[in-house]
């Protein structure tokens, strides 16, 4: 019997706030162990990182072995791959980019059923690791299966209001990286400057107004407590590429000095 880790995610957000692991490599094995450790959720990164289709799906079910919910970021304007994702058995989707309100329905139609949306029937993992399947899955996926837009740009940042007023749409998460090139009209990459925490005081305020939530790549831990602190849900923390480089140093610096 598989644990239903699917719910787990929107309970988690709905409670207080989720610390995701963030994985780009498509190994299945570095997903389950950033999950045994004691972050809320593991996301992998089919945009920037390697992972793939399959590695995607198979890591999700090795990061339920834990016990824990996958997110998966898909690349941008990868619709298709969102559906398919959450067939998989993703607790969530992130969806780059998401510049209009168009991109916004876009992304919800392929991620909701009906009413909200059009998502096509083949629920596959998703099924076990819900805990649901047939009519009741039909009827509790919407509400479990977060949709997750990426503002990340000036044009995001301008159509935040409707993005967050799409049904389907349950939440954003800020790329800093991006958004901060955007906002300094490509003169720099500063994901942790002032324009971008200025933004992150507009997206806070707004997704209270909305009654949805708010989510950011964060580089360290403190900066995802900062952020929690300010009423940003969902963080991911670092990555598995960056961790292992930080952990190797560490030792290596104790050995060598
Ligand atoms: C960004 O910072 O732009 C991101 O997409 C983070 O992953
Ligand atoms: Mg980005």
């Amino acid at each position: 019997m598989t644990e239903p880790v699917i719910g787990k995610l929107a309970k988690a957000i709905a409670a207080g706030g989720v610390y995701s692991a963030w994985v780009g490599v498509n190994e299945p094995q570095v997903a389950e162990a950033l999950a045994r450790e004691d972050f809320d959720a593991v996301t992998l990164d089919m945009q920037h990182g390697s992972v793939d289709l399959v590695g995607a799906a198979r890591a999700i079910l090795s990061v339920a072995l834990a016990g824990k919910p996958s997110v998966v970021r898909v690349g941008v304007g990868d619709f298709a791959a969102a559906s398919r994702m959450a067939d998989a058995g993703a607790a969530g989707v992130i969806a780059p980019m998401i510049n209009s309100v168009a991109d916004a329905r876009a992304f919800a139609d392929f991620m909701k059923f009906p009413p909200l949306g059009r998502r096509s029937w083949g629920p596959r993992a998703c099924a076990a690791l819900s805990g649901f399947s047939g009519p009741a899955y039909l009827h509790e996926a919407n509400a479990i299966t977060l949709a997750i837009a990426m503002i990340e740009t000036r044009e995001g940042l301008d159509a935040l209001d409707d993005i967050l007023s799409v049904p389907g749409v349950d939440g954003v998460f800020v790329g800093p990286s991006d958004l901060s090139i955007a906002l300094a009209n490509g003169g720099t990459v500063e994901p942790r400057g002032a324009a971008v925490e200025a933004a992150l005081d507009k997206i806070a305020e707004a997704v209270k107004r909305h009654g949805k939530f708010a989510g950011l790549f964060c580089f360290d831990g403190a900066q995802a407590r900062a952020a929690r602190q300010r009423g940003i849900a969902f963080t991911s923390i670092s990555t598995d590429a960056l961790l292992l480089r930080a952990a190797a140093r560490a030792e290596l610096e104790k050995a060598r000095r």
